[in-house]
């Protein structure tokens, strides 16, 4: 199918902020499909983000879209959610945004399991910023602040999310656009909180610092070390080292979501 990407760009927001090479682009297209795919109208959908090279999204894209502070977007997104449930909300935000400055608002919304989904666009680093060390660095990678390597073992944002509560946790990667489109929508579709970690190249802020050289080398590093859970089952913990699962990875459908069950506590029925 062909889709029209223009049809959802705002062009007056152009040209982009993202450098040549970087993953991003790849996870705003693969956004456009499945929204399309969804039938999800501009004026039903909101996307939120907070602060970043990745929270620069929404301002592109022609939908109802809030730039917010740095790590906050999920608290705008549940206001907004509450005041009128039929939106759809979509929120985007970067390793840093979610899992270090918002962190503690991530953990929380995951607990409530408020319908809504959350894209983290996870490229190891700070990259706005020039490369700081988040908490998803892969211990002994080179970063700004890490210049002996990082000494911190990293946060496996799946497990964090399944851990805390969220009902939907899936990972995709840049290379694998098409699986990722499916993961959106599979997230999309689902009522309770869903969480889709997108492994993204940074080749500006963590590629040039780590052996890979080019935006492809950064393609073919998730190729190589991206295995399904499939594959997974069959690896011993060795090979299993350095390796990340990819597809749908958590899926709960039985957990109260959150609006719904204040509705029911309340008597009050959100519009
Ligand atoms: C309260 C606050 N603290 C710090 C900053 C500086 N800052 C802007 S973006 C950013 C980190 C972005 O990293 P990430 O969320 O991983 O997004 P990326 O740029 O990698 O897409 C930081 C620390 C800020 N804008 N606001
Ligand atoms: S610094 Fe990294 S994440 Fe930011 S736009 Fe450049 S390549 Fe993309
Ligand atoms: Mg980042």
């Amino acid at each position: 199918m062909a889709y029209d990407y223009e049809k959802y760009i705002r062009k007056s927001r152009l040209p982009h902020i993202w450098c040549p090479g970087c993953g991003y682009g790849i996870i705003m297209k693969s956004m456009i499909r499945a929204i399309a795919d969804m039938g999800w109208s501009k004026d039903e959908t909101v996307i939120a983000s907070g602060i970043g090279c990745a929270s620069r999204l929404p301002g592109y894209l022609d939908f109802n879209t809030l730039h917010t502070t740095h790590g906050r977007s999920l608290a705008f997104a549940t206001g907004i959610k509450l005041a009128n449930p039929n939106l759809k909300i979509v929120v985007i935000g970067g390793d840093g945004d979610m899992s270090a400055i918002g962190g503690n608002h991530f953990i929380h919304a995951c607990r409530r399991n408020i319908d809504m989904t959350v894209i983290i666009f996870n490229n190891n680093i700070y990259g706005m910023t020039c490369g700081q060390y988040s908490p998803t660095t892969p211990m002994g990678a080179k970063t700004t602040t890490a210049p002996y390597g990082m000494l911190e073992p990293n946060f496996d944002l799946c497990k964090l999310a399944i851990a805390a509560g969220a009902t939907f946790v899936g990972r995709s990667t840049t290379y694998h656009a098409l699986p990722m489109e499916k993961l959106f929508k599979e997230a999309f579709s689902h009522k309770g909180f869903a969480v889709a970690e997108i492994m993204a190249g940074c080749p500006t802020g963590f590629g040039r610092k780590n052996n890979q050289k080019t935006p492809a080398h950064m393609l073919l590093w998730q190729k190589d070390h991206a295995i399904t859970q499939k594959t997974a089952e069959t690896m011993s913990a060795e090979e299993l080292e350095g390796k990340f699962i990819t597809g749908i990875l958590y899926r709960d459908t039985n957990k109260q979501e959150y609006v719904e069950n204040y509705d029911n506590a309340t008597g009050f029925k959100s519009e």
